[in-house]
C-alpha cells in the first residue's frame, strides 16, 4: 500500500473508534437517577450539587450541620460509652473511638425534631463501624424509621479493600444485608474497608475486590430485595480504578440503578484529573460527592466534561494511530 493511503486509513481507524469509544460510554451510563423514599431528593441539577458534612461525631457537629445548608449528615456509628461512663450502647464516633458526647439514639432524635421543623429537610448516612453496633442498633431504628420520612442510608464496610487493607474488620455482609432488610425503603451503602491517606499515592479496587462485592450482593439475594445500592468509594483509590468500577455497576445493573458515592477524608491524596475523568465518564447523575471542599473546588464540575472525559479517549486513540503510523513508516523502510 502506497504510504498517503496507508496513513489515512489509519487516521480514519482512529476516528471511527474514537466515536465508538465516546458513544458506549454515553449510552452506558447516561441513567436516570430512581429515588425511593429514603434517597436524595436532588435539591440542584443533579447529585454531585448535594452537600455534605462528613464525619459527624460530636454534639458540636452535629449542630453545626444543623445549622448549615447541608443536604446529608454523615456520621459513625460505634459502641462505647457517654462521657467515658455508664453502660455501652450505639455512640458516635469512629474507631478507635470507645465514648462519646452524643449516643445515636439522641443523634437520631435531634435530627427528627429539626426536620420536623423545616421544609428542607436533611438526609442522613449511617456509617456502621461493626456489626454488632449495627445489631445493636436494629430495635431503634425499627422504632424510628416510620417517622423519619427523609433519607436514610445504611452504610457499613463489608469486604477487605485497597491498599492491602487487612488491618480493619469488615462488617459481615451476610448478616449486615439480614438487617437492612427489616428496611425496604433504605439506601443500602455498601463499601469496602481501605488504607490510604496523604502518603498513599498508588492503589485501586481490584478485579478480585469487585468480584467479592458482586458475589456478596448475588448471594444474599440483594438483587430480588429492591434496595437500591450506592458504593462508597475513597476518592484517591477511586480515581485509579474506573475501569474496575464500570464493570461493577454494569455487573448489578440486573438489580437495579445503582450508584457511586465518593467520598474523601482530609489530607486524602487525590489525582483531581483522574478523579474528574472518572465523574463524567459515570456522570452526574450517577455519583454523590462527599468530599472536603479543597478538593470538590478543585473538580471543577460546573464546567461541564469540557477536554476531560469525551476529548481524552480521542487523544489516545489519535496516539495509537500515531504510533501505528510510525511504526508503518518504519516498516516501509525496512522492507521496501
Ligand atoms: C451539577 O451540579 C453542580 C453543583 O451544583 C453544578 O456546578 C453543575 O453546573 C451541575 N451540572 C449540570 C450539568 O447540571
Ligand atoms: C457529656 O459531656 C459534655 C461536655 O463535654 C456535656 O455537655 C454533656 O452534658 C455530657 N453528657 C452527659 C450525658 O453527661
Ligand atoms: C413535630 O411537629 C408537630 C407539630 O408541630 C408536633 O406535634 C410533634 O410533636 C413534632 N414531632 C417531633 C418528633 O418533634
Ligand atoms: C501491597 O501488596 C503488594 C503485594 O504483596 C505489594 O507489592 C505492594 O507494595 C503493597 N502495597 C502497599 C501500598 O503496601
Ligand atoms: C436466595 O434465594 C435462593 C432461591 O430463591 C434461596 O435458595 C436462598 O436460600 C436465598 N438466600 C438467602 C441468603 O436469602
Ligand atoms: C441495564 O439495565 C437496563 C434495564 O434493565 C437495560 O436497558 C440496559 O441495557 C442494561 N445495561 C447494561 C450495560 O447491561
Ligand atoms: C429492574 C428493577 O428491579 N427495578 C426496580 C428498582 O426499584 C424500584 C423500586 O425502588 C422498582 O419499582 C423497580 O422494579
Amino acid at each position: 500500500m502506497d504510504y498517503k493511503w496507508n496513513s489515512i486509513f489509519v487516521v480514519a481507524l482512529g476516528l471511527i473508534g474514537a466515536s465508538l469509544a465516546t458513544s458506549y460510554n454515553n449510552s452506558l451510563y447516561a441513567y436516570e437517577v430512581i429515588y425511593s423514599d429514603k434517597s436524595m431528593k436532588t435539591p440542584g441539577h443533579n447529585l454531585t450539587s448535594i452537600k455534605w458534612a462528613h464525619a459527624v461525631n460530636s454534639q458540636k457537629e452535629l449542630d453545626d450541620a444543623l445549622q448549615s445548608d447541608i443536604d446529608m449528615i454523615e456520621a459513625d456509628i460505634v459502641v462505647g460509652k457517654i462521657n467515658s461512663s455508664g453502660p455501652d450502647l450505639p455512640v458516635m464516633g469512629h474507631p478507635p473511638a470507645q465514648t462519646s458526647d452524643i449516643s445515636l439514639e439522641s443523634f437520631l432524635h435531634q435530627i427528627l425534631h429539626f426536620n420536623n421543623n423545616t421544609n428542607r429537610k436533611k438526609g442522613v448516612k449511617l456509617d456502621f463501624k461493626s456489626i454488632e453496633v449495627f445489631e445493636g442498633s436494629l430495635a431503634m431504628l425499627q422504632d424510628l424509621w416510620s417517622s423519619m420520612t427523609y433519607p436514610i442510608w445504611l452504610n457499613a464496610d463489608i469486604i477487605k479493600g485497597p491498599v492491602n487493607n487487612t488491618e480493619t474488620v469488615p462488617v459481615d455482609p451476610t448478616r449486615f444485608f439480614v438487617g437492612c432488610k427489616n428496611f425496604p425503603d433504605a439506601v443500602l451503602s455498601i463499601g469496602w474497608t481501605t488504607r490510604w491517606g496523604s502518603e498513599f499515592k498508588e492503589g485501586f479496587y481490584t478485579d478480585t475486590q469487585i468480584e467479592e462485592m458482586v458475589d456478596s450482593i448475588k448471594k444474599n439475594n440483594i438483587t430480588d430485595s429492591q434496595l437500591p445500592i450506592t458504593f462508597p468509594v475513597r476518592a484517591g483509590i477511586a480515581a485509579s480504578s474506573d475501569i474496575q468500577l464500570h464493570w461493577l455497576l454494569r455487573a448489578v445493573n440486573d438489580t437495579n440503578k445503582s450508584t457511586l458515592t465518593i467520598w474523601s477524608s482530609a489530607n486524602d491524596y487525590v489525582d483531581i484529573k483522574k478523579l474528574r475523568k472518572l465523574i463524567f465518564d459515570f456522570g452526574l447523575d450517577r455519583v454523590y460527592l462527599d468530599v472536603p471542599e479543597e478538593v470538590s473546588s478543585q473538580l471543577n464540575l460546573q464546567k461541564g466534561p469540557g477536554n476531560s472525559a469525551a476529548l481524552p479517549s480521542i487523544f489516545n486513540i489519535a496516539y495509537i494511530g500515531l504510533c501505528t503510523l510510525v511504526a508503518s513508516f518504519a516498516l516501509q523502510k525496512v522492507f521496501l
